[in-house]
């Protein structure tokens, strides 16, 4: 196999946006529109096994609110909007960085002349201003392809967003390999038929990720190696493109 091209999650994996990222501008967005709800970091953590932040509201409001207590009109769109203003004001604030070993993998690939990608649940505003506030204004343009959001029917893990990164790279998904940070993510990936390495966060750490090239705790960095967990005492500490490519040689 001779790598290609490298397709980035981005939620958890490009940096640990969900915690104190998402999950602050859901409840300001609550507290915009006078309800009281509130998501701590526990809940959160169960709500994210629906990904997409519509979705995700609209699950809260049929499985975590009695009848009495939902919305009587179709509050979503609106919440959704609300968050997303809050949510870009979080990144454009600077308090989400990007995650270790992203910049330097992505920077690598780039001399390498690996090409790269994005394939993710979240909107492409969202991809785009972590984009630039992390690697700085011409960040948009290392990338061939950025798929977001709604533009594909299901998301994660329907492997649509996968399906649709490989069709506008023009690549067979035995050239490249994808990034990911949970098993939602993972199932995504591997249905598209695309050869998968995970880091895990917080919030996902005790997934299961069968069928992983690896699991690592982070991309590592060279004065901060990263933790391989699914291969103890394996001879590497971070992720660069000679090991992805050893990992897909076979
Ligand atoms: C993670 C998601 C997203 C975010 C919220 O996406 O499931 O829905 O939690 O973002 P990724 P939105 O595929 O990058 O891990 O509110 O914009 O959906
Ligand atoms: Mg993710």
């Amino acid at each position: 196999m001779t790598l290609e091209a490298l397709i980035f999650d981005v939620d958890g994996t490009l940096a640990d946006t969900e915690r104190d990222g998402h999950r602050p501008a859901f409840n300001l967005a609550f507290q915009e529109l006078g309800l009281d709800w509130h998501w701590d970091a526990t809940l959160y953590g169960q709500l994210l096994a629906v990904t997409g932040g519509k979705e995700r509201i609209r699950h809260y409001i049929q499985h975590h609110l009695p009848p009495h207590a939902r919305p009587s009109g179709d509050l979503v769109a609106a919440l959704h909007q609300a968050k997303t203003r809050h949510y870009l004001r979080l990144l454009e604030s600077g308090a989400i960085p990007l995650r270790p070993g992203v910049r330097r993998l992505l920077e690598e690939a780039r001399r390498e002349g690996v090409r790269l990608a994005i394939a993710t649940t979240t909107t492409e505003d969202n991809v785009t201003t972590l984009l630039r506030q992390g690697l700085g204004q011409d960040a948009l343009g290392w990338f061939d392809v950025i798929a977001a959001g709604d533009i594909v029917p299901a998301k994660k893990p329907a492997s649509d967003i996968y399906l649709w990164t490989l069709h506008a790279l023009g690549l067979p998904a035995r050239s490249c390999v994808a990034i990911e940070d949970s098993e939602w993510g993972l199932r995504a990936s591997l249905g598209a038929g695309i050869a998968t390495l995970v880091t895990v966060n917080g919030y996902t750490q005790a997934q299961s990720f069968n069928g992983a090239l690896a699991v690592f705790s982070d991309l590592g960095e060279p004065d901060a190696p990263a933790t391989v967990f699914n291969a103890p005492g394996a001879a590497y500490a971070l992720v660069d493109v000679a090991l992805l490519r050893r990992l897909t040689a076979g």
